[in-house]
């Protein structure tokens, strides 16, 4: 059985547990708290970061490494695109939001941040997801009609929008209502810990 270990406030530990519950397969979540991480961390991942996942001698870390593995491992359903041209688009969009979004969403993490860096993060965060706006005129998930591991990586993000005092411009209603399609999944509803579900009203 697969073991993930999982902050029950990480943005990038969510990104796994959706993935987990998508799939609905047995597993196996161990609740860490990230301000107090447990000295097995070290062991398994050298960066010492959440989230960790182990099968047998398999053990891994970086949530969309173990995204990929976890999609691969249980194709069904499926949500990295089946055909190489495609795949390789969805992994150039995972690494671009990387760069653009969650570099900032980790300055907002580590409350160490100096009020200037992270209203510097909040605004970087603001600009660039009202980017992605026009996607969702359109279609109803980031490549298209399916949910996919995009969506997947995102929607920590935008569930912590609040929490994180973002606001957006009127301008993103579209982005606001596909998040709620996210939100309304079993599977997204099922990965939050309680701590999570406090993050939203
Ligand atoms: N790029 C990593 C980021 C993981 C990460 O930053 N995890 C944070 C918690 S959200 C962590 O473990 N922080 C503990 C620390 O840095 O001491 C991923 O996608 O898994």
């Amino acid at each position: 059985m697969m073991t993930l270990y999982s902050g029950t406030t990480c943005p990038f530990s969510q990104r796994s547990r959706i993935v987990l519950y998508e799939k609905g397969m047995d597993f196996q979540i161990v609740d860490v708290d990230v301000f107090n991480l447990p000295e097995e961390i070290a062991v398994m991942n050298p960066y010492n970061r959440l989230p960790v996942l182990v099968e047998r001698d398999l053990t891994l870390h970086e949530s969309n490494i173990i995204n990929e593995y976890i999609d691969e491992r249980f194709p069904h359903p499926q949500l990295m695109p089946p055909e190489p041209v495609m795949r390789s688009r969805a992994r150039l969009f995972l690494h671009r939001f990387e760069v653009e979004l969650f570099s900032h969403v980790v300055t907002l993490e580590s409350g160490a941040a100096a009020k200037g860096l992270a209203d510097k993060a909040r605004a970087a965060l603001r600009d660039n997801l009202a980017q992605i706006v026009p996607i969702f005129v359109k279609q109803k998930f980031m490549l298209g009609e399916d949910f996919t591991m995009l969506d997947v990586a995102i929607a920590p993000l935008l569930w912590r929008l609040d929490h994180y005092q973002i606001q957006l411009p009127k301008q993103a209603a579209p982005l606001l209502k596909y998040a709620e399609r996210i939100f309304s999944r079993p599977a997204f509803i099922d990965s939050m810990t309680p701590a999570e579900k406090a993050m939203r009203k």
